[in-house]
């Protein structure tokens, strides 16, 4: 099984997690950007974005199929809650990915020259401070870690990483992540570990 990302990018992250977690064995093909024009780059999504898995004959695009795919394969007990369909778990999803991809669209854009002061990209900021506002006001005590909780694992340190927002004002979601960041699956996966990971197997931006 094969699962083409990069070493910085959440959504490909959130597999990787996922995997880490089900103890499931892959090969990790890092593509050298998410600026490549040609699809090959993203293991043939034609949408060019990872994170893309391929599995013998079959391809999977999206990490919310992805990890469908892989549960209905790997843990039928879905102890993730990855298929969960109740409106908070669904509404908190939303919401991560939403912060994430609005990251996504800042940061290429600042990578390719477009000045990102205007109204589009402040109502993009706009969306990260809101939507975290909305998380961290539904933070709930619930000691397991849940399909959620990976996404906003991944949305919070690639936030840390990049720098885009003040994360001071999200006390709650903060802990939130705080309280997971020791978990294997989520140390192995730093955006500060898989780079180190990355360079050492060859790979360059
Ligand atoms: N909804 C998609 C989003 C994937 C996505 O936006 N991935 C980023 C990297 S983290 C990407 O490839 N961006 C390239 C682009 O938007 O052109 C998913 O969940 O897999």
């Amino acid at each position: 099984m094969r699962l083409h990302g990069t070493p910085l990018s959440h959504f490909t992250r959130k597999i990787r997690v996922l995997l880490a977690e089900l103890g499931v064995d892959f090969e990790f093909v890092r593509a050298p950007s998410v600026l490549a024009k040609e699809g090959a780059a993203y293991g043939d999504n034609p949408l060019r974005r990872v994170p893309t898995l391929i599995d013998g004959e079959v391809t999977v695009i999206d990490s919310d199929h992805i990890a469908r795919y892989l549960v209905a394969a790997h843990d039928p007990g879905d102890r993730l809650g990855v298929r969960s369909e109740r409106v908070e778990d669904l509404n908190r999803l939303a919401v991560a990915n939403g912060v994430m991809d609005n990251e996504v669209v800042l940061i290429l854009a600042q990578r390719t020259g477009v000045d990102v002061g205007g109204a589009y990209f402040q109502k993009l900021r706009g969306g990260i401070e809101g939507g975290l506002a909305w998380l961290d006001a539904r933070v709930t005590e619930d000691a397991r870690f849940d399909w959620g909780d990976v996404a906003v694992v991944c949305m919070w340190q690639h936030l840390e990483h990049y720098r885009l927002v003040s994360l001071d004002p999200y006390g709650r979601l903060a802990a939130r992540v705080a309280r997971f960041a020791g978990r294997p699956s989520v140390l192995g996966t730093t955006p500060e570990v898989s780079l180190v990971e990355a360079t050492t197997a060859g790979w360059k931006p």
